[in-house]
């Protein structure tokens, strides 16, 4: 059995659609960060960064195996059902290579700039400046990337595709004004956006909610 520790972030929605193409069938615990409740004793226990997702895989090799960081857990899902990473060569070290690109730039630089432009009541300029224009560079060097090619990781659609689209959907939504310009003139990035957002499980992955009254 798979349970996947979760909020209804960008960071806690990459997991549900990675498992959801692979069909496989997982039980959600959602973890509220509103109510600080990635800081309880129970979840501090897999998950010791305090931090969403965290999957407990209870049919591991070996024993229950719990990982946090969404991108080994991406990792670990994709290399144990052979699908969405190679297994070895070019291909699996292009799609680890932008898979790390979004788990240490592009989630943490748009988290930035979420947290400065959009949720706090204070407007820091600096900080403001400083993380719109770090976003506009990615957001430049993702352009380029898949100008050259259908997805971030070459020929086929990869866990780097997933872990960058939740995290595109709150660019183009959420930080749209903040972003401004760096959004316009992005063929490439537009013409992928359209591409993942018509699969149905990344659909079903990105529509992940708490039952009413959780
Ligand atoms: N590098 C981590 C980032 C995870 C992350 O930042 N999760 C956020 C939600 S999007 C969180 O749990 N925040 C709670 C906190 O910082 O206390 C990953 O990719 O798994």
């Amino acid at each position: 059995m798979l349970v996947l520790h979760t909020w209804t972030t960008p960071n806690g929605k990459k997991v549900p659609i990675l498992l959801e193409e692979l069909g496989l069938s997982y039980e959600i615990h959602f973890v509220d960060i509103g109510k600080d409740e990635q800081f309880e004793k129970e979840f501090l226990a897999i998950s010791p960064n305090n931090k969403i997702p965290a999957l407990v895989d209870h049919s591991a090799e070996g024993g229950p195996l719990s990982i946090f960081e969404s991108g080994a857990i991406l990792t670990y899902l994709a290399d144990k059902h052979h699908q969405f990473l190679a297994p070895s060569g070019h291909a699996r070290w292009k799609a680890q290579e932008w898979l790390y690109w979004q788990v240490g730039g592009l989630g943490p630089m748009l988290g930035q700039l979420g947290f400065f432009a959009v949720r706090s009541k204070d407007k820091a300029p600096l900080a403001i400046d400083r993380f719109t224009e770090e976003c506009g560079r990615l957001l430049g060097v993702m352009e380029g990337r898949l100008a050259k090619c259908p997805y971030l990781g070459g020929e086929d659609y990869s866990i780097a595709d997933i872990a960058c689209y939740p995290w595109m959907v709150g660019a183009t939504t959420m930080l749209k004004d903040a972003l401004g310009r760096h959004l316009h003139d992005k063929p490439a990035i537009d013409r992928w956006m359209a591409d993942i957002a018509a699969r149905p499980a990344v659909q079903r992955g990105m529509a992940i909610k708490p039952p009413v009254g959780v």
